[in-house]
């Protein structure tokens, strides 16, 4: 008997770019899960016809909705970071998953670099000084600290972590790295702890995937192991960080700066930070480039066609979780 023919479905979860949703929806037919009262409705009417679902870091599968998925063969997610789908729970049910991972380590390195350089030279502060009219009234900026030479620390050197690396080596900075394991034939020095690396470092750079396997590794002991005259930089996840503990840290004056592009609870952040001149935010931008957002959206839909035509995704993720990006 010849092999009976899958009748794919894909269902959206979550919000994506524009482009990628029409192109769903137009292209590939696809439902789009809806929130609140209406989504045990459609999940009633529907689950067992979804075979693939598209999602975001942002948004992700639980295990809640694989369970109302019962067909479900993969979760294509736009986005480097899948710590918001359960994948243990995937493999468990042989759902596969893929990310798009190189394609936008460029521009996160790039938000690292320049989230560290202003930080430290306090480029957005001494901006809104000028504009405040305080050039005028108060004179010049107070002074600022040097960045080329300054010693680095990158918490995951994966791909993002060294495209860090080295772009901070034009800089003259010395690089030392934690890693879950030693990366073989590094040209960076591996620490054993991120403590330990903090109490080597000016700044300490987070790059680390998010998830259960690194929440909360940068807490009050390696903090305070980065000290009063360290630098804090998280492009990674909000959750990697104790952001209570980054916080009290920043208002004690025992830590000198944090330039963040994540946060524990997006969009939320927490209203302290919102008044600290020694802190650099933005709104979770790494990838956010009109050239690496595209390439995130053709890698997501080289996959989902994949998946579509062969049952393979193009870039699966590891079977092991909590690994480095
Ligand atoms: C995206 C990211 O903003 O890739 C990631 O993991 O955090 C960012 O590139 C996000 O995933 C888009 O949903």
């Amino acid at each position: 008997m010849p092999a009976q023919e899958v009748t794919h479905r894909v269902l959206q979860v979550g919000p994506l770019k524009p482009s990628l949703n029409q192109t769903l929806v137009s292209g590939y037919g696809a439902y789009v899960l809806p929130d609140g009262a209406e989504r045990a409705t459609f999940l009633a009417e529907h689950g067992d016809e979804i075979t693939v679902a598209v999602t975001s870091g942002r948004t992700g599968v639980d295990a809640d909705l694989m369970s109302a998925l019962p067909n479900l063969g993969a979760v294509v997610n736009f986005g480097v970071g899948y710590d918001t789908t359960d994948v243990e729970e995937a493999a468990a049910r042989n759902i596969a998953v893929s990310n798009t991972p190189d394609v936008l380590s460029d521009c996160v390195a790039d938000t690292a670099v320049g989230l560290l350089i202003d930080v430290m030279r306090q480029f957005s502060a001494a901006d809104r000084y000028l504009r405040a009219g305080r050039w005028v009234s108060d004179g010049n900026y107070p002074l600022t600290h040097k960045v080329s030479g300054a010693r680095v620390g990158i918490i995951g050197l994966g791909r993002i972590g060294t495209a860090i690396a080295t772009r901070l080596g034009g800089f003259g900075c010395t690089i030392s790295y934690h890693n879950r394991r030693e990366v073989e034939a590094s040209p960076y020095r591996y620490v054993g702890s991120p403590a330990e690396l903090a109490a080597q470092v000016d700044v300490l750079i987070i790059a680390a995937a998010g998830g259960a396997g690194t929440r909360h590794l940068v807490d009050r002991e390696v903090l305070d192991a980065l000290g009063p005259d360290g630098y804090l930089v998280n492009i990674a996840r909000g959750s990697v960080v104790d952001e209570r503990a980054l916080v009290a840290a920043l208002a004690d004056g025992r830590l000198a700066g944090a330039g963040l592009d994540v946060f524990t609870d997006e969009p939320d952040v927490p209203s302290e930070l919102l008044t600290m001149d020694n802190v650099v935010l933005l709104p979770h931008v790494g990838s956010g480039t009109v050239e690496t957002r595209n390439a995130m959206e053709e890698l997501t839909l080289a996959n989902l066609d994949a998946f579509l035509q062969t049952g393979k995704l193009v870039t699966p993720v590891p079977i092991e979780t909590a690994t480095v990006r």
